[in-house]
């Protein structure tokens, strides 16, 4: 795996070429007719998000950037794998089932998913635990506008998160165990912030960004942001997720962005903001302290990293 700042130069470029080599390849694909790339695999249709208060004034980062530096180790651990990977995921037809400690399950299509709340563009501030950041105008609405679909039961204290897996839709996955799970407890997942995300800008998610539906939890590191997901479970204990299971001294279940607390291989005090070359320090909560901080009131947030 390379390290936190081996941003190719090639990766920056200007929108005009991307998305010339997006049709490109659309365009190679069904002039040799064998390659045959699934309808959806680029994912471009637009959306008409309302603009809200959140997050203006940032400085945007362009989108070849967001959409050629990725993780999503289904698709390869390399930050340029999902890019040119992630297209053989088939987006169409997708459901999410919400299950587990509630008294009315649901198995809900796109079709649905997408009219649950008006979508509501946000920009969010999003700091990988490797010290990259970003900041995207994400399109979606509050996940609790999605949780309140069922109604969970007196025993559910946290959500678990599960991504579509499938061996053949991904020969690239390494690194973790599949299907990679996230979780939060009740009251994060409860946030008006937590974002339910079906695109980014004014386009339905690419799929290395986790099309056709992921959360965005912008207070904390950017691996509890899990993409393409197909199951959420009301559970009653913390559930397990993959970085803790890869390596729990490493990675907490809570992982909220913190600068006063290292990683054990290193400091978490400066990230650099691609594309700029110079480091950065690092905000608590990423920035979102006043809106998220009461979440954590009285907890020792050095035993719970
Ligand atoms: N299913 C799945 N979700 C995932 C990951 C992954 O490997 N698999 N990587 C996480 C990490 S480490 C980060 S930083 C963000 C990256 O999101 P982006 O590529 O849209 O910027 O996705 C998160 N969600
Ligand atoms: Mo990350």
């Amino acid at each position: 795996m390379r390290y936190s700042w081996d941003l190719p130069y090639s990766a920056v470029t200007p929108k005009a070429t991307y998305v010339n080599r997006r049709r490109f390849l659309t365009t190679a694909g069904l002039a040799a007719g064998a390659l045959a790339l699934p309808s959806a695999a680029w994912g471009t249709t637009k959306l008409n998000p309302a603009k809200t208060g959140w997050g203006q004034g940032e400085q945007l980062t362009p989108l070849n950037i967001i959409s050629t530096y990725n993780n999503y180790y289904e698709f390869g651990t390399d930050k340029s794998e999902p890019s040119k990977y992630a297209n053989t995921l088939q987006t169409s037809p997708w459901t999410v089932s919400i299950e587990g400690e509630v008294d009315k399950p649901v198995t809900l299509d796109m079709d649905k998913i997408l009219k649950i709340a008006p979508l509501e563009e946000r920009i969010y501030r999003h700091r990988c635990v490797e010290r990259w950041s970003i900041v995207v105008p994400w399109i979606g609405y509050s996940l609790s506008e999605l949780l309140k679909q069922v109604q969970p039961t007196a025993k559910a204290k946290f959500v678990a998160f599960q991504t579509f897996y499938d061996r053949k839709q991904m020969p690239h996955a390494a690194g973790l165990d599949w299907p990679y799970v996230e979780g939060l407890r009740l009251d994060e997942s409860m946030h008006p912030m937590a974002l339910l995300c079906v695109g980014l800008y004014g386009e339905t998610l690419l799929n290395q960004n986790g099309a056709p539906v992921r959360i965005v939890i912008p207070w904390k590191y950017g691996f509890k942001s899990i993409k393409s997901i197909v199951k959420i479970k009301f559970v009653e204990k913390m559930p397990p997720t993959s970085w803790n299971r890869q390596a729990s001294n490493e990675y907490g279940f809570y992982s909220n962005v913190n600068p006063e607390v290292d990683h054990p291989r290193w400091s978490q005090a400066k990230e650099r903001r691609l594309p700029e070359v110079f480091a950065r320090p690092t905000m608590k909560f990423n920035g979102y302290e006043k809106e998220v901080g009461a979440l954590y009131a009285g907890m020792d947030l050095r035993k719970n990293y």
